[in-house]
C-alpha cells in the first residue's frame, strides 16, 4: 500500500468510526440501522431475497432503490433487483396493475396493498407512485419491527394534493424559518445540484407528500422569469422520480414587474394573454408542473382587488391560463383588512363566502386551520362549514412561528387532529356517515369535491438535522402521515416516529410518546391558556401582552386579549363582534354561553370577569394563574422524563434536546411571569397559593423583551 492509499483508508476508517458514534439527525426517520435482534432479521430476510420490478420507470426505480438501501441497512445484506421473478418465491414483488387487488379492496391511483402470498411479499398498486408509497410502507413495517408473516395492509391517500409550502426567499432566507437557510441554492441552480435535494424528496415520498411549493407566498416576481424557471425545472427533475411535483407561489403584479405591462387587472386582455403565455412557458420547462399558489390582497400583497375585481376573478383568470394542463390554482383565504372596528376573526368568511360557487373547477381555496393565524390553539376556521361549492384545502403551519421557534418542544399532531376532527355540522351532499368533520370537508367526501389538498408550511432548512429542534422532525413526519390519512391518531404517529428515529426500547418509546402527546397542551398552558391569543412581540417569539402600538390595531396584542379592570377575553357573541354567527347553530350552541363554553375556547369568545367561577371551580384569575404556573412547571417534568431515556437515545441528539429543554424552561418562566404580572395590573388579585409571586417585576420582564426587539 502506498502513502496515498494508506491515508485514504485512515480517513475512511476515521469517518466510519465517528459517524457510528453520533447521530447528527440528517437521516431523519429513514435511518435503516441494523436490526439488533438476529432472529427478527432472519425472519425478514427469508422474504427479502430479491426485489422484482417489472418495468424500468423512474419512480419504480426509486422504489426498488429505496428497498435496496433500506434492506441493506436493516438486514445487513444486499438484495438484488431483478426484472422477472420467473415464479421464484421469497422476495418482494412490486406489481403495478389495473387488476383488482386479491381481496377485492379498492385502491385509488396512488394507493397500495401489501400482502404475503406464498412466501413472497407482493406490493400491488395502480401506479408507479403507489408502488413507491407501498415500498416505503413496507420498510416502515420493518423499521417498527412488526411481523410480516401475515402482512396485509391496504392504504390509499384520502387527499389528492399533499404538499409542503416553503416560505423560502430568493436570497436564501426563510420567512418564519428556524432551521438555518433555504435548502434551495438559487444562485447555484440549475447547474449545481445539491445531493440533499434527493434526500429531501426521499423523506417526503416516504410520507406520501406529492407536491412542494418551493417559494414564499410573499412571492418574488423573479420566479416568473425564464432564468428562475430553469432553476425550478432543475429541482423538479430531482423530485420527479419520487412522485413529487413542484408548484410556484405567484407575485400578483408579475405582469407589470416582469412583463412590463401597465396593469395586473385580471380582466385586462393583455394581462390574460401574459399569464396564458407564462403558464405555457412554465409547462415547457416543467411538463408536470403542479400549479400556482397565490397570496393576494393580503398583508400588503397586490391582488385583483387593486382593480376592483374579486378573488374569484383573479383565481379564475389563472385557472383559464392553466386550462390546457394538469395543474391547479391554489388561492389562499388568509385575508384581513386594516379596519380598526372590525374583528379580524370574521374577515376571511366575509370575503370568501359570497364567492362560493363562483370559482373555476381548477381552483382550490386554501384556508388556514383557524380564523386568525396559526395560534397555539384556535377554533377551526368557520369557512370550513360554509363553502359548500368550493374545494377547500387545509393549510397547517409546521414551522413553529407561534410555537416557540426551534427551542420549544411541541408535537403538533394533536393540534392538527383537533382541527381535522372538529365537527362543522354542515350538511353535505356526499354525507358520509358520522360527524361532518373538517377532515371530511377537506378530503372531499362531504361535498364531493373532485380536487382536494392539504398543505403544511415547511419547517425544513439547511441545518444538518433539517428542522433545528430534533423533535421538530416529528412535525414534518406527522403532517405527511395525516395528509395521507387523517384518521391516524396522534399517538400512533408519534409511536411510529419514535421507533424509526430514536429508539425501540419499549419503556422509552412510551415515555417519549407520552411527552410528545402532552407537549402542546403544556405549551398552551404557559403561553396562551383558556383561549388567549396572539400576545407576541414583533418577531412572534417573546411575550408582549402589553403591546399596544402598531400601524394597525389588529397587529397589537391588546386587540386580542382585551384585558381591562372588568375581565379578559374577546366577546365574539351577539353582544360583541358576533363572529360566532359564522358557525352552524350547533357549534354556536357549544361556544356561545360563557357558563358552558369549553375552557380551551373560553376567552376566544367571551370577555370574562376576573372573579367569575369557571368550570374547574376556580375563579378565572386563579385558573389562569394555575395554568401559567403548572404549564411552566411541566417543562421540568419534560426535562425529567427526557433525562430518563438518556441510556437508549443517541448521545448527540440527547444532549441537543436537553439543552433546548433547559432553554424552554427558562422561557416558559418568562412567559408565565410576563402574563401574570401584566394581567395582575387589571385583575388586582394576589397570586393564589401554592404559587409564589414572581421574583422579578413587570419592568424587569419588559426589559428582557426589549432585548429581542433591539436592532
Ligand atoms: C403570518 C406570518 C407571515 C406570513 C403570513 C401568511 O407571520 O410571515 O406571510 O402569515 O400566511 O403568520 O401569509
Amino acid at each position: 500500500m502506498n502513502y496515498k492509499q494508506a491515508s485514504f483508508w485512515i480517513i475512511t476508517l476515521l469517518c466510519i468510526a465517528t459517524s457510528s458514534q453520533a447521530d447528527d439527525g440528517y437521516r431523519l426517520w429513514l435511518k435503516y440501522d441494523l436490526i439488533k435482534d438476529a432472529a427478527k432479521r432472519d425472519s425478514y430476510a427469508r422474504s427479502a431475497q430479491f426485489i422484482a420490478v417489472s418495468s424500468n420507470g423512474p419512480i419504480l426505480k426509486s422504489a426498488a432503490e429505496e428497498l435496496q438501501t433500506g434492506l441493506q441497512g436493516l438486514l445487513g445484506k444486499s438484495v438484488p433487483v431483478i426484472t422477472n421473478s420467473n415464479g421464484k418465491t421469497g422476495g418482494i414483488t412490486l406489481s403495478v396493475t389495473d387488476a383488482p387487488t386479491a381481496d377485492g379492496q379498492s385502491l385509488n391511483n396512488e394507493g397500495y396493498q401489501i400482502a404475503k402470498r406464498q412466501n413472497t411479499i407482493v406490493i400491488t398498486s395502480k401506479s408507479d407512485a403507489g408502488a413507491l408509497y407501498g415500498a416505503f410502507a413496507f420498510l416502515r413495517h420493518l423499521q417498527t419491527l412488526q411481523s410480516i408473516d401475515a402482512i396485509s395492509v391496504t392504504s390509499s391517500p384520502k387527499v389528492k394534493y399533499r404538499m409542503l409550502n416553503h416560505w423560502d426567499n430568493v436570497n436564501g432566507t426563510i420567512e418564519r424559518g428556524y432551521a438555518g437557510g433555504s435548502l434551495w441554492k438559487w444562485y447555484e441552480l440549475p447547474e449545481t445540484i445539491d445531493p440533499r435535494y434527493k434526500d429531501y424528496a426521499r423523506a417526503n415520498a416516504s410520507l406520501g407528500i406529492n407536491g412542494t411549493v418551493v417559494n414564499n407566498v410573499n412571492a418574488s416576481a423573479r420566479f416568473m422569469t425564464n432564468e428562475y424557471l430553469q432553476k425550478v425545472a432543475a429541482l423538479a427533475k430531482v423530485f420527479r422520480p419520487y412522485g413529487i411535483r413542484v408548484y410556484l407561489s405567484v407575485y400578483w403584479a408579475a405582469p407589470k414587474t416582469v412583463g412590463g405591462l401597465k396593469t395586473a387587472d385580471p380582466l385586462d386582455p393583455e394581462v390574460r394573454k401574459w399569464w396564458t403565455d407564462k403558464v405555457k412557458e412554465i409547462y415547457q420547462a416543467i411538463p408536470d408542473f403542479g400549479g400556482l399558489l397565490v397570496k393576494a390582497n393580503s398583508e400588503g400583497e397586490p391582488g385583483p382587488q387593486d382593480y376592483n375585481r374579486t378573488h374569484a376573478d383573479g383565481a379564475n383568470m389563472l385557472a383559464e391560463a392553466m386550462k390546457p394542463y394538469d395543474g391547479v390554482v391554489i388561492w389562499r383565504a388568509f385575508v384581513y383588512k386594516a379596519d380598526p372596528k372590525a374583528d379580524r376573526f370574521k374577515a376571511a368568511y366575509e370575503e370568501f363566502t359570497p364567492l362560493d360557487g363562483q370559482f373555476n373547477k381548477k381552483v382550490i381555496v386554501q384556508v388556514k386551520n383557524g380564523p386568525i393565524d396559526f395560534q397555539p390553539r384556535e377554533p377551526f376556521s368557520p369557512l370550513f362549514g360554509n363553502m359548500l361549492q368550493t374545494p377547500l384545502g387545509m393549510e397547517f403551519q409546521i414551522t413553529q412561528e407561534y410555537l416557540g421557534f426551534a427551542t420549544h418542544w411541541v408535537y403538533e399532531a394533536p393540534l392538527f387532529k383537533e382541527c381535522l376532527d372538529s365537527d362543522t355540522y354542515v350538511k353535505g351532499k356526499g354525507s358520509p356517515s358520522g360527524a361532518a368533520t373538517v377532515a371530511k370537508v377537506v378530503d372531499g367526501s362531504l361535498h364531493g369535491y373532485p380536487i382536494t389538498a392539504m398543505a403544511g408550511v415547511a419547517n425544513t432548512g439547511s441545518d444538518r438535522n433539517w428542522t433545528g429542534h430534533p423533535m421538530a422532525q416529528a412535525n414534518w413526519y406527522a403532517f405527511g402521515r395525516l395528509a395521507w390519512d387523517h384518521t391516524l391518531s396522534a399517538e400512533a404517529i408519534a409511536n411510529e416516529w419514535v421507533n424509526m428515529t430514536l429508539t425501540h426500547e419499549p419503556q422509552a418509546v412510551k415515555r417519549i410518546t407520552d411527552l410528545m402527546l402532552r407537549s402542546r397542551d403544556i405549551y398552551v398552558d404557559y403561553n396562551t391558556p383558556l383561549g388567549l391569543s396572539r400576545p407576541w412581540a414583533g418577531v412572534h417569539f417573546a411575550p408582549e401582552p402589553w403591546q399596544s402600538k402598531s400601524p394597525r390595531p389588529d397587529w397589537t396584542a391588546v386587540y386580542y386579549h382585551r384585558a381591562d379592570s372588568a375581565g379578559v377575553g374577546f366577546d365574539r357573541t351577539a353582544t360583541g363582534s358576533n363572529a360566532l354567527a359564522q358557525y352552524r347553530p350547533e357549534v354556536q350552541r357549544q361556544w356561545s354561553n360563557a357558563e358552558t363554553c369549553p375552557l380551551p375556547y373560553l376567552l376566544w369568545f367571551h370577555h370574562v370577569p376576573w372573579t367569575k367561577k369557571v368550570s374547574t371551580g376556580r375563579t378565572l384569575w386563579d385558573e389562569l394563574c394555575t395554568r401559567f404556573y403548572t404549564g411552566a412547571d411541566s417543562v421540568t417534568w419534560m426535562q425529567q422524563q427526557w433525562a430518563q431515556v438518556k441510556p437508549v437515545v443517541d448521545p448527540e441528539i440527547h444532549a441537543d434536546v436537553t439543552g433546548r429543554l433547559a432553554n424552554q424552561h427558562k422561557e416558559a418562566l418568562w412567559w408565565r411571569d410576563a402574563w401574570v404580572l401584566y394581567l395582575q395590573e387589571y385583575a388586582k388579585q394576589p397570586i393564589p397559593a401554592p404559587f409564589k409571586k414572581p421574583e422579578r417585576t413587570l419592568d424587569d420582564v419588559k426589559k428582557l423583551v426589549e432585548i429581542y426587539q433591539m436592532r
